[in-house]
């Protein structure tokens, strides 16, 4: 099988990242860089013609959505245990996570980190503090959830793909005014996957050296 991942330093590309050095899969890794615009050149965007990261080719296959990728991945390898089998109860959990994920979390920060984007320059201060309230509303929820069940990760004892979303998410706020980690539940869920030598791995190969 081949494998290539396109992706950028501590973005969106960083779950993909971590779950082929989890899973063990022999990828080759393009690092974009974002600050001469790689993402918008024309040889990536004929491959992702949104110009964003992370985009993954399995034997030539275009695979974008970083949530959907990890989603991928997990049933490519079952025997990880990343994602719970079709049709059982703990699969509509799993379901329900990752699309929160992607419906509610993912939207919030590219809102915070691109606030030109919904309604241009002048109203980036609106937009931000939107997008602050309904991440920390969000995060509320998490925190909720994984004091409320059994734990320790969002599906219960088994570790899946959403907590490697929800890990990489929990990082995208470390520079915010609320950081994750203020929140005990969200602390100690980071702590734990934060403890997977795998993402000592991708920060290696990174080059990352905060949040560990
Ligand atoms: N929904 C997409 C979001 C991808 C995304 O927004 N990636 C950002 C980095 S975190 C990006 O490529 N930004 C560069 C740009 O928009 O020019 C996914 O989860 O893969």
């Amino acid at each position: 099988m081949s494998v290539v991942l396109y992706g950028s330093q501590s973005t969106a590309s960083l779950v993909v990242h971590w779950l082929l050095i989890e899973l063990g899969i022999e990828h080759e890794l393009h690092q974009l860089d974002f600050e001469r615009r790689e993402q918008k050149s024309p040889g990536y965007l004929a491959i992702n013609p949104a110009g964003r990261v992370p985009t993954l080719l399995i034997d030539g296959q275009v695979l974008t959505e970083s949530a959907a990728i990890a989603m991928h991945l997990a049933d490519l390898h079952p025997q990880a245990g990343f994602a719970p089998p079709a049709g059982t109860p703990a699969r509509g959990d799993y379901y329900r996570w990752m699309c929160f994920c992607v419906y509610t979390l993912m939207p919030a920060y590219r809102a915070w980190f691109y606030p030109h984007e919904p309604a241009g320059e002048a109203a980036v201060d609106a937009v931000k503090e939107r997008a602050r309230v309904q991440l920390e509303a969000a995060w509320q929820q998490v925190a909720d959830h994984l004091q409320d069940e059994q734990g320790p990760y969002m599906l219960g004892a088994q570790v899946s793909a959403v907590d490697f979303m929800l890990a990489m998410l929990m990082r995208w706020s470390r520079n915010m005014p609320c950081p994750t980690d203020a929140w005990p539940a969200l602390a100690a869920h980071a702590r734990r996957m934060k403890d997977r030598p795998a993402l000592a791995e991708v920060y290696r190969r990174e080059g990352i050296d905060d949040w560990t």
